[in-house]
């Protein structure tokens, strides 16, 4: 199914998954699992099928492979284990040691504690930057800097990054861009349309969409990228399974309906947290109020479902709010059809240094909310019996 000829939903459905009419095939209409680790051949020089080993490729894998690469307007995708597996693929395929990454301060803590204390034991210098002025991300970059690496919008304090602006800076410096589209998905915003080099994504959010499967991808349109990633995907091996690789193309297929009932409930929660007399802030890009909504509005088609927001009072308040809540679970992550709650301080970016984290405005009364699709109303009763 070719990219550009079928609209969104048309291709999260059906690209990868087209029915086999050939003699003696069954005609699925979803992609089988192929839990076989290996494929036989019946010449020794070729595989016969195209597929050798599950590590190197899988037929379900790749029909995800191809659903996404597709829905990012891209030629190539590849997926793994989780996203901190994807970005570990990324780094050890693009970077040698000596080379230096350009990052946006605002980023997942498990990606920041990735590159200060996994990736620096190996000689990899990292500059953060507030990318939110695209000019500081050109100061940030110095002779050794082969990668800017952006969240846009950003884990949790969802700013904005211009991503036209900043890949010129990067091509202008021989340097790639990489975007993580986790927050937004496909559905939303495509990077690489606006210059953007390599996407990455936690598949575990909302392109798997339930909470049930971990995951994450790549996806690029250069062939010598991909043709890095491929070898690096099959040589250090931690790919997606053939089960979850099923579990994230079945959650794929409502992408676009689910992102746009969290879309409709994340405005009603703003603009209900907006008005009570016990939050102190709300950040929602979707907002008027949020500083970069207009450079949003340039280069997305929404604002997605995660919001943050500040409580009136201390971290003992907040802790209190959190556990009276019913139906929001207390929990890390996002993206899921039920509504997730948790203080980054604590929980998602406890591994940052208290220090780098409230220089990035992370306070410990910051809230991030990951905003379900349960009835509207029910979510608003329990915002306001939790802050009663
Ligand atoms: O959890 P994993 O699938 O390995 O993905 C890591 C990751 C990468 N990028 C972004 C923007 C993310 O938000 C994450 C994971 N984030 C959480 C678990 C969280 O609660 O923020």
């Amino acid at each position: 199914m070719g990219n550009y000829k079928y609209g969104f939903s048309t291709k999260a459905i059906h690209t990868g998954e087209t029915p086999d009419f050939r003699e003696g095939a069954t005609g699925d209409v979803v992609s089988p699992i192929h839990l076989s680790t290996t494929f036989a051949r019946k010449k020794v020089e070729q595989p016969t099928s195209g597929y050798e080993y599950t590590r190197s490729s899988n037929p379900t894998r790749k029909a995800l492979e191809e659903k996404l690469a597709s829905l990012e307007n891209a030629k190539h995708g590849f997926t793994f284990s989780s996203g901190l597996a994807a970005e570990t693929t990324l780094l050890l395929s693009l970077l040698n040691p000596g080379d230096h990454i350009a990052a946006f301060d605002d980023l997942y803590g498990g990606t920041k504690r990735l590159f200060n204390k996994v990736f620096s034991k190996y000689n990899f210098g990292v500059t953060y930057v507030d990318a939110t002025i695209s000019e500081n991300v050109r100061k940030g970059i110095n002779k050794s800097t082969k990668l800017i690496w952006l969240e846009t919008p950003s884990n949790p304090l969802l700013k904005i990054c211009d991503i036209r602006e900043i890949a010129s800076i990067a091509h202008e410096n021989n340097i790639l861009l990489v975007v993580d589209n986790t927050f937004l998905s496909p559905y939303f915003q495509r990077p690489l349309d606006l210059g953007a080099d390599v996407v990455i994504h936690s598949s575990t959010k909302y392109i798997g969409g339930h909470s049930d499967t971990l995951g994450g991808a790549i996806i690029v349109n250069d062939e010598e990228i991909a043709e890095k990633v491929a070898y690096h995907q099959n040589a250090t091996g931690a790919v997606l399974s053939p089960f979850d690789s099923y579990l994230t193309m079945r959650g794929l297929k409502t992408l676009s309906v689910r992102l746009e009932q969290h879309q409709k409930n994340a405005f009603a929660v703003a603009d209900y947290l907006s008005s009570h007399p016990k939050v102190k802030k709300v950040i929602y890009p979707g907002l008027e109020s949020h500083p970069q909504h207009k450079l949003a509005t340039s280069q997305t088609d929404g604002f997605g479902g995660v919001l943050s927001f500040e409580i009136d009072g201390d971290i003992n308040d907040a802790k209190l709010f959190l556990e009276k809540l019913q139906i929001f679970a207390l929990a890390e992550s996002l993206g899921g059809v039920e509504s997730l709650i948790e203080l980054p301080s604590l929980m998602t970016h406890a591994s940052v240094d208290k220090e780098i984290r409230e220089k990035a405005g992370i306070t410990d009364t910051l809230i991030r909310v990951s905003v379900g699709i349960e009835d509207i109303n029910d979510l608003i009763d329990d915002l306001k019996q939790a802050l009663a």
